[in-house]
C-alpha cells in the first residue's frame, strides 16, 4: 500500500488550505530542528547559528529556526513561544491568518542523556491569545526528536501519527488513535510533592496497588505520547509548595496535549477543570495537569481532592 504523506493526509480532510500549509511548515521546519539537534548547525546556513553567534542552548536555537520558518510562511498572525517573553507579530507582508504557539524543544535539559525530546504547538485562528481558552485551537500537534522522528497531530477529527522516513517525508503510522479509559501504565511527574502533599502520596500508593506499570522519562511530551503509542496511561504534574500553579505552561504544553488527548477519547484536567476550559490570562501561566485514559483521570481527581 502506497505510504500516506502528511501532505496526502491534510488532502483528505476538510482543512482550510492555509491551516494545511502552516502544518505542513511546522513538520518541514521540525526536521531543521532535529537536524540542529544532532550536528549543532542549523541545516540551513552552515556550522554556526543565523547570527554567527557561538553555538546557542538547543532551545534557543530551536525557537529560532521555528520563529524563522513560521514567520516567513505567511500563515501566522503572531507566534508566541515558551523560549520567549512576547509575542511577536508577524511582519505586515508576511501575516496570514494562524496565531502559533509552541514550546520549541521541551526537555532540552534531557538531550545530554540522550533520552527522546519533543516540540509542542498549538494553532489558533486569529490573532488574539489572552482571554481565550483551548477549546479555540484549530489544531495542535508534537513532535518527538527520539530513536525515529514522529508527529502527531490533530485538526478536531482523529488524531493520526506520522514517521520521518530515510527520504524526509512523514508518512502516516497510526491514524484515530484512541485512549481507553483504564490505564495499565503510569506516569508520575512531580513526585517530591508527594513529600508534603500526602494525597499525591495516596494516589502514587494507588497506582502502585492496582498493579500500574510506570513508565517515566522525564519528558512530558514522549511520556503523553507513550499513552498515544499504547492507547492508555496517564501522565501528572501536580503542583507543590515551590510551584504553587504547577510547573508546566497552560499555553504552550498543557492546552495543546489536553486538546489531543480529548480528540483521542481521554481526559485531561487541573485536578478538577477540563485544561480547555482554564482562560489564558498570561503567557507564562501555569497549570497542574492529569492526563490520560478517562477513567484513571477522574479516580486521580477524586483521590486528590
Ligand atoms: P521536573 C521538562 O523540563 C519538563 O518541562 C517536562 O517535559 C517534564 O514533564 C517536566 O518538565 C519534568 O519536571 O520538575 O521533574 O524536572
Amino acid at each position: 500500500m502506497m505510504a500516506v504523506s502528511l501532505e496526502n493526509h491534510l488532502h483528505t480532510v476538510k482543512i482550510d488550505h492555509n491551516l494545511r500549509h502552516l502544518i505542513c511548515t511546522i513538520a518541514r521546519t521540525a526536521k531543521y530542528v532535529h537536524h540542529a539537534m544532532q550536528t549543532g548547525d542549523l541545516g540551513l546556513a552552515g556550522t554556526s547559528n543565523m547570527y554567527g553567534e557561538a553555538q546557542l542552548a538547543l532551545d534557543v536555537l530551536s525557537n529560532q529556526i521555528f520563529v524563522k520558518e513560521l514567520q516567513e510562511s505567511t500563515y501566522t498572525t503572531v507566534l508566541a513561544s515558551e523560549e520567549m517573553d512576547e509575542i511577536i507579530e508577524t511582519p505586515e507582508d508576511k501575516k496570514g491568518d494562524y496565531a502559533v504557539v509552541f514550546d520549541p524543544l521541551d526537555g532540552s535539559s534531557l538531550v545530554n542523556a540522550n533520552l527522546a525530546i519533543g516540540s509542542i504547538f498549538g494553532i489558533y485562528k486569529g490573532e488574539k491569545l489572552i482571554g481565550r481558552t483551548g477549546n479555540e485551537m484549530a489544531a495542535a500537534l508534537y513532535v518527538i526528536y527520539g530513536p525515529r522522528v514522529t508527529l502527531v497531530y490533530s485538526i478536531g477529527n482523529g488524531v493520526h501519527e506520522f514517521i520521518l522516513n530515510a527520504v524526509g517525508e512523514f508518512v502516516l503510522s497510526k491514524e484515530n488513535i484512541k485512549v481507553e479509559d483504564e490505564a495499565k501504565n503510569f506516569a508520575p511527574g512531580n513526585l517530591r510533592a508527594a513529600k508534603e502533599n500526602e494525597k499525591y502520596a495516596k494516589l502514587f500508593k494507588h497506582w502502585v496497588q492496582s498493579d500500574l506499570t510506570l513508565r517515566y522519562s522525564g519528558g512530558m511530551v514522549p511520556d503523553i505520547n507513550h499513552i498515544f503509542m499504547k492507547g492508555q496511561g496517564i501522565f501528572t504534574y501536580p503542583k507543590y509548595k515551590d510551584a504553587p500553579k504547577g510547573k508546566l505552561r497552560l499555553l504552550f504544553e498543557c492546552a495543546p496535549m489536553a486538546y489531543l488527548m480529548e480528540k483521542a477519547g481521554g481526559r485531561a484536567t487541573d485536578g478538577q477543570k477540563r485544561i480547555l476550559d482554564v482562560k489564558i490570562e498570561t503567557l507564562d501561566q501555569r497549570t497542574p495537569i492529569f492526563i490520560g485514559s478517562g477513567k484513571t483521570v477522574k479516580k486521580a481527581e477524586s483521590i486528590m481532592k
